[in-house]
């Protein structure tokens, strides 16, 4: 941002200063910026995931932090005591690999503000820059999480659809989405506004076996129709192009090894070829799964300055908007890229991989 600031030395202009994005959304509102410029396409990248590099027992941060547990028996774990702004190399690699198998983690009371955050999500992966959304100034790769009562899209849009259709994944339109998301809210409503993620590994277990192999080797459309939808709506230029891209509905986790659906709401158009209603019906019911699978979904009761890190390779999340006569919401996501999406016809399920791991420790116990 340039100012003009006068010192004992004189005037300093072009003189750089930090954005306060909890105070801005506080005092002033909307804050983001719409810049008119093109951004190239995206470019294809080889992905290495940190995690890999991740202790199984994830020591560096479960022996240092106060408090860990976890908020549901499939997914979400909460960890007390650790600030994400501290973290050693060892501990982001702990992280990539915890979110990859409980699929969200979540830190309350962090101090990280939205150029560390930037730098932390740099560590996981080529950070997303959004073709649509509004963002900080000079920060085109935070996206502002603000929906509140100023801004008029939202509540009027949500008048005629309610939040399930709204299931997604981050980003599953690009070649290569998102792995790991971080989210930091520090404005939250005194009531509403919670998230649910659901896993979906969680989801892929719950169907039968020959559903499960049907789903399997199958691939979908992904688009990004209601980004531009609402860019046209609301008269927001394009700064990239949007792209289609083609997914596999059953997607193997890099990390885990572990199966998880692949299609949601959010961005699925239709499943490579099986016929319109043929794709329709399954899409339907697949969606159905996902929206009304409580059985592996949590709701998150958001705290001011709490951040949530999950892996969208294996869960899906959607916002709830139920808070707008509530009070005021914001925060900030950083989108750190990966792989293109495969499957591995040998991979196995989380279920079946938990249950060998569980029948072999007993064996060597005996
Ligand atoms: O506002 C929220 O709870 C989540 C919004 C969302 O979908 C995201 O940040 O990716
Ligand atoms: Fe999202």
């Amino acid at each position: 941002m340039a100012l003009k600031t006068t010192t004992s030395f004189g005037t300093i202009s072009e003189q750089f200063q930090k954005l306060d994005l909890k105070a801005l959304a506080k005092q002033k509102g909307l804050y983001q910026v719409f810049p008119t410029v093109h951004y190239p396409p995206l470019e294809a990248f080889k992905h290495n995931d940190p995690g890999k590099l991740g202790d199984p027992k994830k020591a560096s941060l479960f022996d240092k932090a106060e408090k860990v547990f976890d908020l549901t028996p499939t997914l979400g774990t909460e960890i007390h005591g650790i600030q994400l702004s501290q973290l050693t190399n060892q501990q982001k690699n702990d992280l990539a690999l915890l979110a990859a198998e409980r699929g969200v983690v979540f830190f309350r009371d962090q101090d990280i503000d939205v150029y560390e955050a930037v730098e932390l999500g740099k560590y996981f992966g080529p950070l997303h820059v959004h073709n649509t959304t509004g963002h900080p100034e000079g920060l085109p790769e935070v996206i502002s999480i603000f929906y509140d009562e100023t801004n008029p899209e939202t509540p009027k849009y949500f008048e005629s659809r309610s939040a399930d259709e709204a299931w997604h994944s981050d980003i599953t339109y690009e070649s290569q989405p998102a792995g790991l998301t971080l989210l930091k809210l520090d404005v939250v409503p005194p009531i509403g506004g919670d998230t649910i993620w659901a896993s979906a590994y969680e989801a892929y277990d719950r169907l039968s076996a020959p559903m499960q192999k049907f789903l399997e080797g199958l691939e979908a459309v992904h688009d990004g129709q209601v980004h531009q939808d609402r860019a046209k709506r609301n008269g927001i230029f394009i700064r990239r192009d949007f792209v289609d891209s083609i997914h596999p509905v059953v997607r193997t986790h890099p990390l885990t090894g572990w199966k998880g659906l692949f299609v949601q709401p959010g961005f699925t158009k239709r499943i490579v070829g099986l016929n319109h209603k043929e794709s329709r019906l399954l899409l339907d019911f697949l969606f159905k799964h996902i929206s009304g699978g409580h059985d592996f979904q949590l709701r998150f009761k958001w705290t001011e300055d709490t951040v949530a890190v999950w892996d969208n390779r294996c869960t899906f999340h959607c916002a709830i908007f139920d808070y707008f006569s509530s009070g005021r919401r914001h925060g900030f996501r950083i989108t750190p890229t990966a792989e293109k999406p495969y499957f591995v016809s040998s991979s196995k399920s989380r279920r079946q991989d938990l249950a060998e791991k569980a029948a072999l420790a007993s064996e060597e116990k005996k």
